[in-house]
C-alpha cells in the first residue's frame, strides 16, 4: 500500500519518486510489549521454582529489575548465582539443576497464567487487530520459552489468538539470545521478508539492540522495568500504543496523535531516516 504524498513532517511535496509506505510485517517482542508479564509472572514463577526445590534463593522485584539485564531465564539463574558468588555455582551438575529448576519454572508461569491472565498492554489488541484488517502479517521475536506465548496469547486473545501471527520465534530456537539479532534474522527469515520491509516493536535496551542489530526500524513502548534505558536508535519511544481514553504519553513529539495506529506508523515508518 503506496501513497505519494508531501512530506509529513515539512509538508514539501515529496520527490516523485518517494512514496509512503505501510511495512509489510509487525514484529512484536513479547515480555514487556505485549504485556507486563516480568514482576507479577516471570518472577513470581521463578520464586516458586526455588522454593519447590528447597533452595532459599528470592527474587524481590528491584533484585529481578536487576537481573532483567541479561535475557533467558536459564541464563539469568546463572548469572544470578555468579554475581552473589552462590556456592551451587561449582557444582558439577549445575546445567542440570538449571535446566530442571527452569523446566519448573515454565511450568508454574504456565499455571499462573492459566489462573490470572496477565493482560495485554493498552493498545497492543486494537494494533493487532488493526494490522490484520489491513493484511499486515504478524510475527513475534522472543527470548522467552515458546509455552509462554502459548499460555499468554491464548489466555489474553482466546485459542485462535496464535494463528494471527504467521512466525512464532521464541526462546532456543537460536543460538544466541537478544540483545544479538539472532531471533529477528530467524523470525526474517520464515517470513521471507528483507528488514527494510517490516517493522519490530520492543521494550528494552536488549530488545531494541536486537531489532536493530537485523536492521529492522523499530518503535519502543517502554515500561516499569526498562524506563531508565537507552533507546537511542527507536524510531519512536511510547509508555504504550494507547487505547481510547488510555492515550499513549509519546517520549518524541512525532506521533501528533493520541494513539499508535497504522496511520500513524505509516507516517513514521516513511520518515527518512
Ligand atoms: C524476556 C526474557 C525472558 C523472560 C523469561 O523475553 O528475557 O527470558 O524474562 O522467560 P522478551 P524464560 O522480552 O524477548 O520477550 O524464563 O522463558 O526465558
Ligand atoms: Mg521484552
Amino acid at each position: 500500500m503506496t501513497v505519494s504524498d508531501r512530506n509529513p513532517y515539512t509538508g514539501v511535496p515529496l520527490a516523485p519518486d518517494r512514496t509512503r509506505t505501510m511495512p509489510e510485517a509487525f514484529i512484536f517482542d513479547v515480555d514487556g510489549t505485549l504485556a507486563d508479564t516480568e514482576r507479577d509472572g516471570h518472577r513470581v514463577a521463578f520464586n516458586q521454582a526455588f522454593a519447590g526445590f528447597g533452595l532459599d534463593w528470592y527474587w524481590s522485584e528491584e533484585t529481578y529489575g536487576e537481573l532483567l539485564a541479561v535475557t533467558g531465564g536459564k541464563e539469568r539463574m546463572r548469572h544470578y548465582l555468579h554475581s552473589r558468588k552462590l556456592p551451587q555455582r561449582h557444582d558439577p551438575g549445575l546445567d542440570r539443576l538449571i535446566a530442571d529448576l527452569h523446566a519448573l519454572k515454565t511450568r508454574n508461569y504456565v499455571e499462573l497464567l492459566e489462573q490470572n491472565a496477565i493482560p495485554l498492554r493498552p493498545g497492543i489488541e486494537r494494533l493487532l487487530r488493526e494490522a490484520r484488517g489491513s493484511g499486515i502479517r504478524l510475527a513475534i521475536a522472543t527470548t522467552t520459552t515458546p509455552q509462554n506465548v502459548t499460555v499468554l496469547l491464548e489466555n489474553a486473545l482466546g485459542t485462535d489468538s496464535l494463528g494471527w501471527f504467521d512466525v512464532i520465534g521464541a526462546g532456543d530456537v537460536v543460538p544466541r539470545k537478544k540483545p544479538a539479532p539472532d531471533i529477528y534474522h530467524y523470525v526474517l527469515r520464515e517470513l521471507g521478508l528483507g528488514a527494510d520491509a517490516c517493522l519490530a516493536f520492543e521494550d528494552s535496551a536488549n530488545g531494541l539492540i536486537a531489532a536493530r542489530g537485523a536492521g529492522l526500524p523499530t518503535i519502543v513502548t517502554r515500561n516499569f522495568y526498562t524506563a531508565a534505558d537507552d533507546f537511542s536508535g527507536a524510531l519512536l519511544v511510547l509508555d504504550h500504543p494507547g487505547e481510547r481514553g488510555n492515550p499513549s504519553r509519546i517520549l518524541q513529539k512525532d506521533l501528533r496523535r493520541d494513539c499508535l495506529d497504522l496511520d500513524a506508523i505509516e507516517r513514521i515508518a516513511s520518515r527518512p531516516r
